[in-house]
């Protein structure tokens, strides 16, 4: 339970200790030209919602774009054309999926066809009825608060399929299908796409003297050091076990050797702190580096090129830098 509790909070919606979603007021914008309409709406539903009025359409079309989960819109208005504001919110898209609950007058059946063929929720029929109106905009809310957290949860989803879950990092999926995409598009002429695989030295023996969860934060400070000395355009990603890559666009040979220099002095220049801080670890890493030559050199021959400059570097005695 605690375990769901915490993930609806990473998910930054309200659950109860059960992980259930918990029922929330609702913002809800009621757009009407008739004060008094307007404000008989406003008080039946301020109990349970936090609603406010808006008689300029242009203006709710602007907050409907916005974090409102409700939007009553009175179609019979005389000052202004609802069916029109009703249009623009669905062919907006930050205000595509805002529900949207239209007050109609009965008699005026070809509004209240167009209204339902734009697409709004619901209708209310006027003389709107108060027990009616609580109904219809408790049931909008709670659906709207609903979609918001699958979409959230579908958004949390999609990052956690492409992140690695120990560093953070990029995963081996998001790298293949980067890499993928950036070597079919690499030029003739241009500085290529690089690739650095790194693979920390010895880590079998940190692991084997400090133990499996030492071992994982130095992996975790060992993708913190990587990370923050790359570019903002690099991909720096974790493939597994303590097998990095990062992925450089339109990156010469050049630049891609000084980069992973830079990495290897930072690792290696500071010790590692691990277990709460009593234990300092020197790290030092191997670095293969490769650049995209030939067209249609595939993404896995450029990595195993880079993974060749690591097997020589650990061949040369580690700690260094190899292309
Ligand atoms: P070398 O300098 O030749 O690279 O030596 P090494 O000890 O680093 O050699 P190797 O690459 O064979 O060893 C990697 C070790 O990493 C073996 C494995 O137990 C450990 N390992 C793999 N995945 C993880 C992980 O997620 N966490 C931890 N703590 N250890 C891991
Ligand atoms: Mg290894
Ligand atoms: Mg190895
Ligand atoms: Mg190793």
């Amino acid at each position: 339970l605690r375990e769901r509790e915490e993930s609806g909070r990473r998910l930054g919606v309200d659950t109860d200790s059960a992980g259930r979603l918990r029922a929330a007021g609702g913002r809800v914008l009621i757009v009407d030209d008739n004060p008094r309409q307007g404000e008989k709406v406003l008080a039946r539903l301020s109990d349970e919602h936090r609603p406010a009025i808006e008689t300029d359409p242009a203006v709710a079309l602007i907050a409907a774009r916005g974090p409102i989960d409700l939007m009553i819109v009175n179609v019979a208005a005389a000052e202004f054309d609802g069916l029109r504001l009703i249009a623009q919110t669905r062919s907006t898209e930050a205000s595509r999926r805002t529900p949207i609950l239209a007050i109609v007058d009965p008699a005026d059946r070809p509004r209240l066809i167009k209204a339902l063929e734009l697409g709004v929720n619901d209708i209310l029929t006027k003389p709107v009825d108060p027990e009616e109106l609580a109904a219809r905009a408790r049931t909008q809310v709670r659906r709207k608060r609903y979609a918001d957290f699958l979409r959230q949860k579908l958004d949390y989803s999609l990052e956690m399929a492409v992140t690695d879950a120990l560093t953070g990092l990029h995963n081996r999926r998001y790298m293949a299908g980067q890499l993928q995409a950036l070597v079919g598009r690499a030029n003739h002429g241009g500085p290529g796409v690089s690739v650095l695989v790194l693979d920390i030295d010895h880590f079998k023996a940190i692991n084997d003297g400090f133990g499996h969860d030492a071992g994982d934060e130095v992996l975790r400070e060992f993708a913190v050091r990587v990370a923050t000395n790359v570019r903002a355009i690099d991909l720096p990603c974790r493939l597994g076990g303590e097998e990095f890559v990062v992925v450089m666009p339109d990156t010469s040979m050049e630049s891609a050797l000084m980069i992973a220099e830079r990495i290897r002095r930072d690792v290696g220049g500071a010790p590692f702190r691990v277990m709460d801080g009593r234990e300092e670890l020197t790290v030092t890493i191997s670095i293969g580096v490769a650049t995209s030559q030939a067209v249609g050199e595939t993404p896995e021959a450029l990595l195993k090129r880079a993974d060749e400059g690591v097997y020589e570097a650990k061949a040369r005695g580690r700690n260094q830098v190899i292309a």
